[in-house]
């Protein structure tokens, strides 16, 4: 990775940039396609899946036989992983649950927030090079534990066909039973438009690639909900003298392997430090299978130093990274300085592949910059929350001349004479 020396502040602005995706491009893609599914429902889902998926379905559904026998297929290690971080993760997420408020604010006024679960939740699982199957913990868990009417997975189907068996068996284990095979913007289109087969829902969640992540946008504009704008996965690591830069590599290197366009940021006091995870990297990208693609990821990457503990946060608050590993001595000081982050990792034995797994905290986050003001996914992303208010006699004298003042300054005089016409009523049966 090149490494940048002490770069004056007039630059942290274009040294935080990521590589923009050209949107109007992949808008103009994907638009089309979102178009032939609104009408033409299946038939041009099945269409897709011969044109992208280089596949012939049958069937978009996949069946209740086909989840059964993908149950044989995953290994019982496996299943024992994925049933550990299924525990963490909905305990996590479970304690995120929070009680109805209920307040009286006044004499005869009281206020009441309830959290319900959206009805109709997409969630998008990408197939694609990896199969996501920890997605489907990430966004199945937290809707299961809302109380979700309905929950449909959409998720490309390989060459033959078929889902990843880990899939259809996370699925299964949260009682998801509605997955159907579509990937990309078509799935996107399905899921807000509604087709035969697949319902329509109120929220779409889920990563994606570029076309995906357009469709999704495009969805929201039209009034479906959607989790975040998403961009490439990225991860930013701070580091001092205590890290060991084989650590730091190996993390480099989790994230690289997502893709090509995933971005990595190391920001260290430490040049020697710098000069031995790039070192490092040379070293462990000779035994990694997707290699190329952390290689791709590496080459628009970037070490910073910054000798200054306090500016090399100002600067990590400034880049707002999907992750953030404090791999520092004082890490929890450090962690009180942190405005802008998806989700933090503490110390040096705190790789962020556990958070993508298993710790029990969310792995659908904020990139791009969006931590800035976007939280990653949680158990309120699949709650909305209503509130009520309920005036006695007593409370609509009390406040009734608040609202009558208010609204007459603002000109309003249906509204104060929906107060007035209560008020006379009261004072007529006394
Ligand atoms: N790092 C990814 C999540 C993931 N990693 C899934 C492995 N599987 C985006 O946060
Ligand atoms: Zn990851």
């Amino acid at each position: 990775m090149e490494i940048v020396m002490n770069p004056p502040r007039e630059e942290w602005n274009k040294l935080v940039q990521r590589p923009g995706v050209n949107l109007k491009k992949v808008r103009k893609i994907v638009k089309p396609i979102m178009k032939k599914v609104e009408r033409n429902g299946d038939s041009a889902l099945l269409k897709f899946a011969l044109e992208f998926d280089l596949v012939h379905l049958d069937d978009l559904q996949v069946s209740a036989k086909e989840i059964k026998a993908a149950a044989d297929e995953v290994e019982d290690e496996l299943k024992q992983a994925i049933e550990q971080a299924l525990h963490n993760i909905e305990l996590f997420h479970k304690a995120q649950q929070v009680p109805p408020l209920s307040l009286e604010v006044m004499p005869g006024v009281r206020c009441m927030r309830k959290s319900v679960p959206i009805e109709r939740v997409g969630l998008y699982v990408p197939g694609g090079t990896a199969p996501l199957f920890s997605t489907v913990l990430m966004l199945g868990i937290p809707a299961r534990i809302a109380g979700c009417r309905e929950v449909v997975l959409c998720t490309p189907p390989n060459r033959s066909g078929r889902v990843h068996p880990a899939i259809l068996y996370t699925a299964s284990l949260l009682g998801i039973s509605k997955i159907y095979k579509t990937g990309g913007a078509q799935a996107i289109a399905a899921m807000m438009y509604g087709t035969e087969t697949i319902p329509r829902v109120d929220k779409i969640f889920g990563p994606g690639n570029q076309y995906v992540t357009a469709a999704k946008l495009v969805a929201a504009q039209k009034g479906i909900a959607i989790d975040m704008p998403a961009g490439p996965s990225e991860v930013a690591i701070l580091a001092d003298a205590s890290a060991n830069p084989a650590f730091i590599a190996a993390d480099l290197l989790s994230q690289a392997e997502h893709g090509a366009d995933s971005q990595v940021l190391l920001v260290t006091a430490d040049l020697e430090l710098a000069q031995a995870v790039n070192d490092e990297l040379s070293k462990q990208l000779e035994d990694l299978p997707r290699a190329k693609m952390a290689e791709a990821a590496l080459a628009a990457s970037r070490v910073v130093i910054l000798k200054k503990q306090k500016d090399a946060m100002e600067f990590l608050n400034l880049y707002a990274a999907e992750h953030l590993i404090l791999a520092v001595k004082n890490a929890s000081e450090v962690a009180e300085m942190v405005i802008n982050a998806g989700s933090v990792f503490l110390g040096h034995y705190t790789p962020e592949s556990v958070g993508d797994y298993a710790s029990g905290t969310n792995h659908t986050l904020p990139t791009s910059g969006f931590a800035r003001a976007y939280s990653g996914v949680s158990l309120d992303s699949f709650l909305k929350k209503i509130t009520f208010q309920e005036l006695s006699p007593e409370g609509i004298v009390r406040l009734g001349p608040v609202v009558q003042a208010m609204a007459e300054a603002e000109h309003l005089h249906a509204h104060a004479h929906a107060v007035t016409v209560r008020l006379n009523a009261l004072t007529e049966n006394v």
